[in-house]
């Protein structure tokens, strides 16, 4: 098997220092969070970004400052800014870090529920994004919250709507009002994936370890971090970011997977 690439979602939108008061807001915050995560064996950083009380953005000069930041303290590392931002955002808000021709970003595969809130993809969107990609050489990581998100991103990659082959997928199962975490529907999504792709598996809350293990045992990668999941194990709650990435370091040594690191990472990906 492939080694494994561990992505960590440091901060994302939704969670705040009132769930885990080790989620980042300011600078160097972040900047602590993702060394940790790096140190621990993670190639890839999932970043979004958030004012210093804690507010998400998605404002170019942030990200900008952010990236390279995180950057400098974990050298080589891959980053995935994010162009899903927090719901409610425009599309146009979302797209700024792109104007950062970062190598990867990621792009939300349709429309979902997102808890309480609809989190907005509709096709017009995920066109512009996939235009904005194409046109920035970033390459995608299509997020797929929903079984019927595959299709539509399959569909666009066809039309050449959006970056194709080789595709990168992120499965983030879980979330409430979205396809449950399930290894069955896990299952079903890398099945249907093209050859030569790769992929990786986001399990949100309790079901982040369990859908982690399948993926490492199915030739997955994994995601996880405070984005996702915040605590290591029911009623104890992470301290950092690299504690999360360590516990997927030691379910992967004893499934005997190794660890990727971002120069391996970047083979798998097709970065290089
Ligand atoms: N915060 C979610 C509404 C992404 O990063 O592209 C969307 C999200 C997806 O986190
Ligand atoms: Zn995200």
């Amino acid at each position: 098997m492939e080694k494994l690439i561990i992505t960590a979602a440091i901060c994302g939108a939704e969670v705040t220092k009132q769930h885990n008061s080790a989620v980042p807001y300011t600078v160097e915050e972040m900047v602590r969070e993702a060394k940790s995560a790096f140190e621990a064996g993670a190639a890839v950083i999932h970043v979004h970004v958030r004012t210093d009380d804690g507010t998400p953005t998605q404002d170019r000069e942030r990200f900008r400052v952010v990236l390279d930041a995180i950057r400098e303290a974990c050298p080589g590392v891959i980053l995935i800014p994010s162009t899903g931002g927090a719901t409610g955002m425009t599309p146009e808000e979302r797209l700024q870090p792109t104007e950062l021709c970062p190598e990867m970003a990621t792009l939300d595969c349709g429309t979902c529920n997102f808890g309480d809130d609809i989190f907005v993809n509709d096709m017009p969107t995920m066109r512009a994004f996939g235009k904005r990609m194409l046109e920035n050489n970033i390459k995608p990581e299509y997020e797929c919250f929903e079984i019927g998100h595959l299709d539509t991103v399959l569909g666009m990659a066809a039309r050449g709507e959006v970056p194709g082959a080789p595709m990168q997928f992120n499965f983030v199962l879980g979330v409430n009002g979205c396809t449950p975490a399930t290894v069955g529907n896990l299952d079903y999504l890398v099945n249907k994936i093209p050859a030569g792709s790769t992929w990786t598996a986001t399990g949100i809350g309790r079901h982040c370890f369990t859908l982690a293990a399948a993926a490492i045992g199915m030739g997955g990668n994994v995601r996880v971090g405070f984005e996702d999941n915040l605590n290591l194990a029911r009623g104890v709650p992470a301290r950092s970011n690299g504690e999360l990435v360590e516990k997927i370091v030691r379910i992967a040594r004893e499934l005997g997977r190794d660890i990727a690191n971002p120069d391996e990472a970047r083979e798998i990906l097709s970065l290089k």
